[in-house]
């Protein structure tokens, strides 16, 4: 059961670049809740995915798993036998707690949890891959690769869920989809001087790119279809295939 996240609401002399440690794993539920818009649809489609695009004796990942909710979506998805799900998080606090979590679901899908880099993971023979919100961590001159890899490791037929937080090219554009992004976190509960201080903390650890190049990324590494399917202000989910 999460905490409330209240990390970022006293004043800091100094905000120090955002880390998933013990602290935000206590409130992570919660934090990602109030600071994702529409991150409940994206977690609920995820299953509606994993339904969809299963493969008998295919497996699944999950790229930045966190606590698992990605996992444990596609977990009630799979109907196909012979699958497994991979999930991996290079934070030691994410790993410890989404053990115990997966642990308590009731479910005969098999799930790995691995403490690594996802640069580091293997992918071969995947129906689907899932990387909600974990690709906008990585340095920008590592994504082409980590997208390179997932295609390879895709069976035709199989999709990669790639969701984002996601930048404009417009400046007028940037400055609306931003602004809602914060009227929505404060009508979520966050003060000002919170989401000030957050988006100062993940300033340097967030980098997030355009819809545009996310396409461009996905086609060069061979996705043929890429269809936007969420889009709330700031943060969009988007289907890539391989044929
Ligand atoms: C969810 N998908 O609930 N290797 C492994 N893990 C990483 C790396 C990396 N290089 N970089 C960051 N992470 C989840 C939410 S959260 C999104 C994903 C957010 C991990 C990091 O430790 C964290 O757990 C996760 O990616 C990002 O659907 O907090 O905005």
């Amino acid at each position: 059961m999460s905490g409330k996240d209240n990390i970022y609401s006293q004043y800091r002399e100094r905000v120090a670049d955002f880390v998933f440690d013990e602290s935000v794993v206590s409130v992570f539920e919660d934090m990602i809740r109030r600071s994702v818009p529409g991150y409940a649809t994206v977690i609920a489609m995820t299953k509606v995915f994993a339904e969809q695009y299963a493969q008998p004796g295919s497996n699944y990942y999950d790229l930045g798993c966190s606590l698992g909710a990605s996992t444990l979506a596609m977990r009630k998805g799979i109907i196909q036998p012979g699958c497994k799900i991979v999930a991996v998080d290079n934070s030691a606090a994410m790993i410890e707690r989404c053990r115990e979590i997966v642990a308590n679901d009731v479910s005969e899908v098999p799930v790995e949890i691995h403490l690594a880099d996802i640069r580091d993971v293997p992918i071969e023979n995947a129906s689907m891959v899932v990387m909600n919100f974990t690709l906008q961590f990585l340095a920008p001159d590592k994504r082409d690769a980590m997208i390179q890899t997932i295609y390879d490791g895709l069976r035709p037929g199989g999709v990669l869920l790639l969701s984002e937080k996601i930048t404009f090219a417009d400046a007028d554009k940037q400055t609306f989809e931003m602004d809602m992004h914060h009227e929505f976190k404060k009508l979520m509960g966050y003060s000002a001087l919170e989401v000030a201080q957050k988006r100062k903390s993940l300033e340097n650890v967030l980098l997030p790119e355009t819809l545009e190049s996310h396409k461009a990324r996905l086609k060069s590494a061979g996705f043929t279809k890429t269809y936007l399917w969420f889009q709330c202000f700031n943060f969009m989910s988007l289907a890539a295939f391989k044929e």
